[in-house]
């Protein structure tokens, strides 16, 4: 369960899932996991390999047949339950969400740990209305059976790190797959703490395991492995891609949910005030370690001035401090390596010739958090559509304030990128939103609102943002095979 602060940290080990037993990696070792907000150790890490797979992979291939002939009701009544298990832990949950990411508690209370029990519950409904169609013909009548894959494994990421595993794991399971689940080794705490409820939930043995561990040796090892067929991946672009590759060989079903360099579109006649904390918002939420985060800030040039000093104003306020106060609205960077990355990107801005509007620096704090891995939330302009910093995500609180003229200008700009995964567009006039939204080259288009999420639409993104998508109907159907059954009709 959740770290004892008393305790030597070294003896807080978290614990890899297989079988339905809390184990330790079969090699034995261990790495350590880094509070972000502090940059000291606080818990140990397995650092699983290709024999802790094994396991996962015969545990979950002997569960199968049972948990694939579970009714779709026992199955949602099972989930229903780990999500009443996780809310009973809300408060536990969030803490360690917070610790083990940087985040503000806050934030992690708001969305987070809600998010990741509601996806059991959402998914739980989907396990007993999904089915499939039925095709009737003067000769033919068919119908299609949506029977589940077998073993299937999700590999998820670390900057929404509860929300997201659960986000891939609960549609897996809802459709009755048998999971290999690996979360990100940057923020293992939270995936640790559900896996110690799963058998209170009454998941059968073996029919949920969880392996922690790096990326490249375990992750790896799950892509290549031949008995798992279908992979649902969140994370960077350049792993997807090495996902995919990995995965060709096999012919493996992926699907890849990967970065973005999202635009944010603010024409003249938007509701100015919504626009600009909708703006801010698309920024900084997370600080700004969000896929959907709106990193590129377009503004009509009519309005661009008065634009810029209300966003200024309003990231001047932005509270940065320790996540565990509860007035912190931006926290710690999930680690120091992203943390340089993204301070790597502020150094590259001003040598692109940005200038440099806000922020721009780690900033320490005093106390317990003054080894902390904070960056102020940055705001650049006068860089060129073109340049490396308009082009590449960050994945951090840095944003790029860009005037326009006309919807043609904005929109090329807008689709220059190799991204396509989401936009924002703030407008009154509907015609024009309609325009936008058909011509963006992006999987979701926002329209006067950032990140509001239907669970049931289809999420994921375009070009080298990713392949497929994710939502509750199209979750299920990537977790699932489709078999057609025809017989003829009486003549
Ligand atoms: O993510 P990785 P990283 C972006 C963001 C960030 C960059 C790199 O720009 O700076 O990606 O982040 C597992 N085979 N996003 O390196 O490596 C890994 O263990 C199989 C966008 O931290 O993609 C983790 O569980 N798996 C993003 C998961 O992949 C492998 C969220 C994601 O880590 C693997 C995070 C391999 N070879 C970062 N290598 C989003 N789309 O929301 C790593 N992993």
């Amino acid at each position: 369960m959740p770290v004892d602060q008393q305790m030597d940290w070294r003896s807080n080990k978290i614990l890899n899932f297989i079988g339905g037993e809390l184990v330790e990696p079969v090699g034995g070792r261990y790495f350590d996991n880094i509070e972000p907000a502090t940059g000291q150790p606080f818990a140990l890490i397995p650092d699983s390999d290709e024999q802790d797979l094994e396991r996962a992979v015969s545990a979950a291939r002997a569960a199968f047949p049972g948990w694939r002939d579970t009714s779709p009701t026992q199955r949602a009544q099972i989930m229903n339950r780990l999500a009443d298990l996780i809310e009973a832990r809300m408060d536990e949950f969030i803490a360690a969400e917070s610790r083990d990411n940087g985040k503000p508690e806050s934030l992690a209370a708001a969305v987070d740990i809600p998010r990741g029990a509601a996806n059991f519950r959402a998914f739980a409904n989907m396990a007993e209305k999904f089915g499939g169609e039925r095709f009737e013909k003067e000769q033919s009548s068919s119908y299609v059976l949506r029977t589940p894959i077998g073993v299937v494994s999700t590999i998820s990421p670390w900057n929404l790190p509860l929300l997201l595993f659960t986000w891939k794991l609960a549609p897996a399971l809802a459709a009755g797959n048998c999971v290999i689940a690996k979360p990100s080794e940057v923020t293992p705490m939270t995936a640790y703490m559900l896996s110690t409820l799963v058998n209170e939930a009454g998941f059968p043995p073996g029919v949920l395991n969880v392996i922690h561990g790096a990326g490249a040796k375990i992750g790896a090892a799950i892509t290549a492995h031949p008995d798992i067929p279908a992979i649902s991946f969140t994370g960077g672009t350049a792993t997807g891609l090495a996902i995919y590759q990995a995965a060709a060989p096999n012919l493996k079903k992926v699907s890849l949910e990967l970065g973005g360099k999202n635009p944010t579109i603010v024409f003249d006649d938007a509701d100015f005030d919504i626009a600009v904390a909708g703006a801010k918002n698309a920024a900084f939420a997370n600080q700004g370690q969000i896929c959907l985060c709106g990193s590129r800030l377009f503004v009509h040039e009519s309005i661009y001035d008065r634009f810029k000093q209300a966003f200024l104003e309003q990231v001047g306020d932005i509270t940065i401090g320790d996540p565990q106060q509860t007035d912190t609205q931006h926290g710690a960077m999930v680690s120091e390596d992203h943390m340089e990355k993204v301070l790597s990107y502020i150094e590259l801005a001003q040598q692109e010739g940005g200038t440099l509007l806000a922020g721009g620096q780690r900033r320490r704090l005093a106390g317990r958090c003054r080894e902390g891995y904070f960056i102020e939330p940055t705001v650049f302009e006068n860089l060129p559509s073109d340049c490396r910093t308009n082009q590449e995500e960050i994945f951090g609180p840095v944003v790029s304030l860009i005037p326009f003229s006309s919807e043609q200008q904005v929109l090329e700009m807008a689709n220059s990128t190799s991204y396509g995964l989401a936009a924002s567009v703030w407008t009154q006039d509907q015609q024009r939103a309609k325009r936008m939204a058909e011509k963006i080259d992006s999987g979701i288009v926002w329209i006067n609102c950032w990140n509001l999420r239907d669970l049931d639409t289809p999420f994921g993104g375009m070009k080298k943002s990713g392949l497929g998508r994710e939502g509750t109907w199209d979750a299920m159907h990537f977790f699932t095979q489709q078999k057609t059954v025809t017989t003829p009709k009486e003549q």
